[in-house]
């Protein structure tokens, strides 16, 4: 299988067209200008927090065909340490995602979809546990991808992003205290998307990105512009992706502070792709995983 992957900043920008997908936020030439102003004036990245132990490092949940929900907690350098086994009868949720902290006590969360099609949140107890979970309302199998994204509206609170079967995008912002604030609707065309990521800040002006791969295996970066809207264009940062099997958001999985990606190739190699912080790789990719192609389901 091809494991191809291109720099964005050589093969170029492409301009969004055709499918009608983002719109106007901030422009690019602002974002600069604000970002050359000094870091003191650009809002700091709340970083989404995914460590479900409280050891600073970034984890990893995943499902297995039993339907077990495992943590793999992160060593903070591109390993691991010893895994940790919970309840069965996680392969009954459609989606899982990390959202972060979503209720506001500093610990990592969980959320499914479950199978009714209710939204849950599992309120990590910060000791790779669990509290309580609840659930919000129904009519989430309408959507066909949910993943946390950060704070992509700036105000502090872990948001979540959901695409429609109709294709539409909406970002569900979170109110800090387990619940959600009104909904924003993006464009249509994103079910042209086989994948969608909640990958961090890739490009490294702070703000939460969203990237995704498309059919033919290209992987955009649509850079957020930290209020809850999008810089001009997207950026092409990986090509023939489309082989890959599972495409984990970690953010800082190495432990340099910049945001990577894992992805799950056919054999079940787990593969870290180590994010340079200026929208591009630093390559070669470093195996950290084998025998993964017996989880259902990984999320971070
Ligand atoms: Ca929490
Ligand atoms: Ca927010
Ligand atoms: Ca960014
Ligand atoms: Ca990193």
């Amino acid at each position: 299988m091809r494991r191809r992957l291109r720099l964005g900043g050589r093969t170029g920008l492409a301009l969004v067209a055709g499918f009608g997908l983002l719109f106007a936020g901030t422009s690019v030439s602002s974002a600069v200008q604000e970002k050359s102003a000094g870091a003191a004036t650009v809002a700091a990245l709340v970083v989404k927090n995914n460590d479900f132990n409280s050891d600073t490092h970034s984890d990893v949940l995943s499902v297995d065909t039993a339907g077990r929900l495992w943590l793999y907690p992160g060593s903070g350098a591109g390993g691991w340490q010893s895994r940790v086994g919970y309840s069965l009868g996680w392969d009954a949720m459609t989606q899982l995602l990390v959202p972060g902290d979503f209720d506001g006590d500093a610990h990592a969360d969980l959320m499914s979809v479950d199978a009714d099609g209710y939204l849950r949140l599992y309120s990590g107890d910060g000791h790779s546990g669990w509290q309580v979970w609840k659930r919000f309302g129904g009519g989430w199998n309408a959507m066909t991808a949910v993943r946390g994204v950060g704070d992509f509206n700036g105000d502090g609170f872990m948001d979540i992003m959901a695409r429609q079967s109709t294709g539409q995008l909406w970002l569900y912002p979170g109110n800090g205290k387990g619940g959600f604030l009104t909904r924003v609707g993006y464009g249509y065309g994103w079910n042209a998307m086989t994948a969608l990521m909640g990958i961090g800040d890739f490009d490294g002006d702070t703000f939460p990105d969203l990237a995704a791969r498309d059919g033919d295996g290209a992987v955009w970066l649509y850079r957020g512009n930290g209020t809850g809207g999008w810089l001009a264009g997207r950026t092409l940062i990986g090509s023939s992706w489309q082989n890959l099997t599972a495409l984990v958001t970690p953010w800082d999985f190495s432990g340099d502070g910049k945001a990577d990606l894992l992805v799950r190739n056919v054999p079940g190699a787990l593969l870290m792709y180590r994010g340079n912080g200026t929208g591009g790789w630093t390559l070669p990719p470093v195996q950290v995983g084998s025998g993964w192609n017996g989880m259902t389901k990984i999320v971070s």
